[in-house]
């Protein structure tokens, strides 16, 4: 209002006026708007799609001709293929969480995080860590105390994705902000998350069906990561996306609804229990998954990801306390 009653006072017309912060202005497809704390959304309007894939095992070998057969059985629960209706458009973050988007909720909240809390602390990336010399075989070092949200083990700035952050700080950040900015802050649904990736598209990738778009579309485990894991080189793209690590939030194109790193970059936790069944019998109209479960989803691959686990169909999962170096998330905004 003082903003609105300034710019009349300068002669400006009130419908000239910039839209003012913290209150959305307009509700189609591709419009953005940035709530007071400066997080950035993307409109996404209600409509319909096809969830999931049916790809045969033996289509999927032809695609990822590196991949190990038993892996690709693995992902029959992308199956069936099924009409979804996504009743409420709503805002998506146009971008992941940010490492310091992460800061200022803690710093403004006094929420500690778990990886924290718990004194356990989280995963990181050292290149003197050998998997084979670990009872269980980690891909990265931890948990430890010394690597958290704000130590991965390689370089971020205020732009990178937070990593190392359980579902439970994503549900926290959420619950803050909602009441920091009196509208609703959730995690997606598993449905709302791929309606919003694909973006109208049902090719594998929101790019297309060719593993190698991704190298220009997203930050996965490209020919750069390889070298730090030369035996998974076969399963990297041919070429290089420029990041062996994440990537500042935003650094490749976005999709047609105005989304940035839905693929790649960090994982994203989704509100929902992970079913293995739930496709073959979910509501049509948003699918919020099963009532219960021990597992939560999280979806979209990150810069580790190779592309076989970078499709938009890919589903994957960890317990809510999980944090890891690969994880993070983005949030929704109701209206
Ligand atoms: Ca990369
Ligand atoms: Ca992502």
């Amino acid at each position: 209002m003082l903003l609105t009653a300034a710019l009349a006072a300068c002669g400006s017309a009130p419908s000239l006026a910039p839209p003012i912060a913290g209150e959305p202005q307009a509700s189609k497809a591709g419009a953005t708007f940035t709530d007071r704390f400066g997080m950035v959304f993307a409109r996404v309007p209600a409509g319909e799609f096809m969830m999931g894939s049916d790809e045969s095992p033996q289509a999927l070998a032809k695609a990822f001709p590196h991949a190990d057969p038993k892996r690709l059985t693995d992902l029959a629960d992308e199956a069936p293929v099924h009409r979804v209706r996504i009743t409420r458009g709503f805002w998506l973050g146009a971008h992941e969480v940010t490492v310091g988007q992460f800061r200022r909720f803690l710093r403004e909240s006094g929420y500690v995080p778990e990886s924290v809390r718990d004194g356990t602390g989280g995963y990181g990336f050292n290149p003197n860590y050998d998997p084979s010399r670990t009872e269980r075989g980690d891909l990265f070092e931890g948990r430890d105390p010394r690597y958290s949200w704000e130590n991965p083990g390689f370089a971020q700035t205020e732009r990178h994705p937070v990593v190392n952050v359980t579902w439970n700080d994503a549900v926290a950040m959420a619950k803050w902000l909602s009441q920091r900015e009196g509208a609703t802050y959730r995690l997606p649904t598993e449905a709302e998350w791929e309606y919003a990736a694909r973006a109208g598209t049902r090719t594998r990738f929101p790019a297309g069906d060719d593993p190698q778009v991704l190298l220009k579309t997203a930050n996965t485990f490209d020919r750069e990561t390889a070298l730090r894991w030369p035996r998974w080189r076969d399963q990297a793209g041919s070429g290089s996306d420029h990041y062996p690590f994440t990537a500042p939030v935003g650094s490749f194109a976005p999709n047609a609804f105005g989304l940035y790193d839905m693929i790649g970059n960090a994982w994203e936790w989704v509100s929902d229990w992970y079913g293995e069944d739930y496709y073959a019998r979910s509501p049509t109209d948003d699918p919020a998954g099963p009532a219960e479960g021990s597992v939560r989803v999280r979806r979209g691959g990150s810069w580790h990801s190779w592309p076989l686990y970078s499709r938009v169909a890919f589903r994957n999962w960890n317990t809510p306390e999980t944090r890891y170096v690969l994880v993070g998330f983005r949030l929704l905004r109701e209206k």
